[in-house]
């Protein structure tokens, strides 16, 4: 299947009429065309976008809110069409795509359809001074989304939602290994009323057509989530610029296991926060820490647990871990299991590749739990981003702290405790962006998420995302 640029409105085939090749990961074949956009597209989208801006940045937000609840309410019309599509694209389960990815993608339409409706902004009288000042918070014009492959219409979504909330109209890139669901998200809006122009979806690799939604001079601000040395990239390119951005970074978080925790639910979670996604989320908690009373029995407890795992083709409904999603991928996170090894890792399950039958180009790995020597070797402080942990010993919250500090990432962290004082002493001095406290990957939308560190810079979620998406201007006056 030839899939297409979204732009004012339509589908559009790129106009040097250059295609890249999307490959299925569970079975390694090629099954589609998308676009490889030049520059010369990208400025097509970013017209289109710009000659919507006058009109949508004064749709009232009733109006506003009204399209994106309603294409909420598509997308979870539509949950079966857009599930298999990111199952397919992605590798994953399509048990997580129909219960995770696609409701998540239709919440972030609906929270930010209700939540601009409740966006306010602050006035301040100068006392004394006979004058009263005023927040305006305008939408900024033009502005670029660009979104991985992990997740990707959850991502994507949590982007662009917020973006035309606000205001703005968006030239939005999703990932060229996983483009599917955001082709389809196009028709969607259309049918939902979105006004022609105000979301544009371009196709292709991040270093043109990514590059070039970067380079933009007059789109104004980049939200972009993926990985850190991209991250690095987009700021030196958009820095001269002066353009906001909002980085989502990756991570290398800590999963810190005290002896007075929940056990069962800690178990059972920590196999979800390991290998959810075949650990491709930023915020699996890929270290795991265990207080030294309890280490053996953890050891033997969650090694068996992992091994009932099931990998599989991720059509199947009893699968638990799909394919990982690409060759390149694949390759990574296995050469990260033989460095692991050089650095006196022990691996205590998986570490190879499966065989599933009939699919024997898919990219399968199984789930691969290391006990590892220091929290300095490579695989602690380096992101492998797949089903690979790591397990070691601590002795004091002390010790442990320091090692969960001791990465250059700064996302999430996790903490398996019911000693409530302990538990906020360490909230508090975690370097990190989220703390999740005997959970994992609870959200409420709401909330600030976004990392520290080599995680990134600035805050998605809730009001930070429409104040990212604003400018703030101050009316001063005097009376
Ligand atoms: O991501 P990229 P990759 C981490 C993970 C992974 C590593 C590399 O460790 O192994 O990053 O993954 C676009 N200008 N994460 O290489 O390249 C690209 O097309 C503009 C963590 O696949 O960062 C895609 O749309 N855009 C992460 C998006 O950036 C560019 C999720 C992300 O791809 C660009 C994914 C450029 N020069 C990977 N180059 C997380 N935080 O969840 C690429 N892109």
């Amino acid at each position: 299947m030839k899939i297409q640029n979204y732009i004012n409105g339509q589908y559009v085939n790129p106009i040097q009429d250059n295609w890249l090749d999307n490959l299925c990961p569970a079975n390694g074949k090629v099954y589609g065309q998308i676009p490889n956009s030049s520059k010369d597209d990208v400025e097509i989208a970013y017209n289109a976008a710009k000659t919507a801006f006058p009109s949508w940045s004064q749709t009232t937000l009733e109006t506003r809110s009204r399209i994106l609840i309603k294409i909420s309410e598509l997308l979870e019309t539509n949950i079966l069409r857009f599930a298999e599509a990111e199952s397919k694209d992605n590798g994953k389960p399509i048990s997580l795509a129909k219960s995770v990815d696609i409701p998540r993608a239709a919440s972030n339409f609906r929270f930010f359809g209700n939540a601009i409706t409740q966006f306010a902004s602050e006035s301040h009288e100068s006392v004394g001074q006979n004058a009263i000042n005023y927040t305006l918070r305008q939408p900024i014009g033009v502005v670029g989304c660009i979104s991985p492959w992990n997740l990707p219409l959850y991502l994507f979504t949590w982007k662009i939602a917020p973006a035309i909330a606000a205001g703005n109209c968006v030239v939005a890139k999703p990932s060229e290994v996983t483009p599917m669901t955001a082709f389809l998200l196009g028709e969607i809006c259309n049918e939902a009323g979105l006004p022609k122009g105000v979301l544009n979806i371009v196709h292709g690799l991040g270093t043109t057509t990514g590059q070039a939604i970067v380079e933009h001079p007059d789109i104004k601000a980049i939200s972009f989530t993926g990985g850190t040395e991209t991250g690095a990239h987009i700021a030196r390119v958009a820095a001269p610029m002066f353009k906001k951005l909002s980085l989502e970074l990756g991570g290398k978080n800590p999963n810190i296991i005290f002896e007075d925790c929940d056990y069962d639910d800690m178990l059972e979670t920590t196999v979800r926060s390991s290998f959810a996604n075949q650990g491709q989320i930023c915020l699996c908690g890929s270290r795991i820490f265990v207080e030294v009373s309890i280490y053996e029995k953890f050891k033997t407890d969650f090694v068996a647990k992992v091994k009932q795992l099931k990998v599989g083709h991720p059509s199947e409904e009893n699968t638990n871990m799909g394919a990982l999603v690409s060759k390149p991928h694949l390759e990574k996170v296995m050469k990260y299991i033989e460095i692991a090894k050089l650095d006196n890792g022990t691996i205590l399950c998986g570490g190879n590749k499966v065989i599933v039958k009939g699919y024997e180009n898919g990219y399968y790995l199984e789930p691969t739990v290391i006990e590892i020597q220091t929290n300095e070797c490579r695989v602690n402080q380096e992101e492998v981003f797949g089903p690979v942990v790591t397990i070691m010993p601590f002795k004091t919250e002390d010790e442990v702290l320091q090692m969960a500090n001791s990465v250059n990432y700064g996302l999430s962290a996790t903490l398996w405790s019911n000693n409530l004082k302990r538990t906020m002493r360490m909230s508090n001095q975690l370097q990190v962006g989220i703390v999740w406290v005997n959970t994992w990957m609870m959200r409420d939308l709401r909330t600030p998420f976004g990392g520290v560190k080599a995680s990134g810079v600035g805050r998605e979620g809730g009001f930070e995302a429409l104040r990212f998406f604003t400018e703030a201007k101050n009316v001063c006056i005097k009376y």
